[in-house]
């Protein structure tokens, strides 16, 4: 049995985080169970993702504290690498992957959140990094992307303090990009996720790719990346169809790319 459920819907993948009884905590299981999954998206029939937890309450409450608790330095290194590996392959996933934010996002839940592409939250969610009430550092990137995404000085104080926020701070300060009813969060996650399915998957890829990569490098190296992934787009059949269409004034086909 896995943790992990994975339901193809169209050219959208829904990913969820099933361990429901413990609020999705992540263990050493779930994670593997979530690499699987992630490893086993189909590509070329995929085109977004959206990332959920089960049930009502809660997206993940967190790395497993249960877990954690008995582990050797030695162990907890290794969870953390673990984490962090499976967190950055789907930051690295050539397709957009949006967070459907339902409920408790702690700790790794923010993490894995974090490591999305885009945040859309219900209006019961709660984000924060509570690990040094509870002894240790985010370790699942928390410390680098929490920073990145909403800047470094709100990130020290949500960290050091181990405060949460609800989801209107956390609209407020850009960590979401837009906030739900719970019971609208999926079929607004699904939307956005059929929007960018219907774009064209070549220049959806080579935008995550600029985003992604460019804000790794100085400026000057990262405007010059940009025209090379902006090239990749030319010739594709995507790009042919779309630009005579709108030049012959007429709708364009779907995107085949
Ligand atoms: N780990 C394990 N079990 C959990 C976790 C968790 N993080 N969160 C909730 N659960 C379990 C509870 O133990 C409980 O189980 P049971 O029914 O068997 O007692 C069940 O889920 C339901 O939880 P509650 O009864 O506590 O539900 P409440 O509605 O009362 O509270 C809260 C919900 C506020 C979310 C509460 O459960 C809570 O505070 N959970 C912990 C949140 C937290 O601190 N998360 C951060 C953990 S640290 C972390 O994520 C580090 C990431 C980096 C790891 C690096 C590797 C070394």
């Amino acid at each position: 049995m896995s943790f992990v459920k994975y339901e193809q819907k169209d050219f959208v993948g829904v990913v969820t985080i099933d361990r429901e009884k413990a609020l999705n905590a992540l263990n050493p299981e779930v994670l593997k169970d979530l690499e699987a999954v992630i490893d086993a998206v189909d590509l070329d029939k995929t085109r977004c993702l959206v990332l959920t937890g089960a049930g009502q309450k809660a997206f993940v409450a967190g790395a497993d504290i249960g877990a954690m608790s008995t582990m050797t330095p030695d162990e907890g290194r290794a969870f953390s690498a673990q984490g962090n590996a499976v967190f950055r392959k789907i930051e690295k996933l050539p397709i957009p992957v949006i967070a459907a934010v339902n409920g408790f996002a702690l700790g790794g839940g923010c993490e894995l959140s974090l490591s999305c592409d885009i945040r859309l939250a219900s209006e019961n969610a709660v984000f924060g990094q509570p690990e040094t009430g509870l002894g240790i550092t985010p370790g699942f990137g928390g410390t680098q992307r929490l920073a990145r995404t909403i800047g470094v000085g709100k990130a020290k104080e949500l960290i050091y303090a181990s405060r949460n926020m609800k989801a209107p701070e956390a609209l407020a300060c850009g960590l979401v990009n837009a906030v739900y009813p719970a019971e609208e969060l999926m079929d607004a996650a699904l939307k956005l996720a059929n929007r960018i399915a219907g774009n064209a998957p070549i220049a959806v890829r080579q935008s995550k790719k600029a985003v992604n990569m460019g804000l790794q490098m100085d400026i000057d190296t990262a405007v010059a990346l940009e025209p090379e992934l902006f090239a990749a787009c030319f010739g594709t059949q995507d790009q042919q169809n779309a630009m005579t269409a709108f030049c012959e004034k007429r709708k364009h086909d779907p995107f085949i790319n």
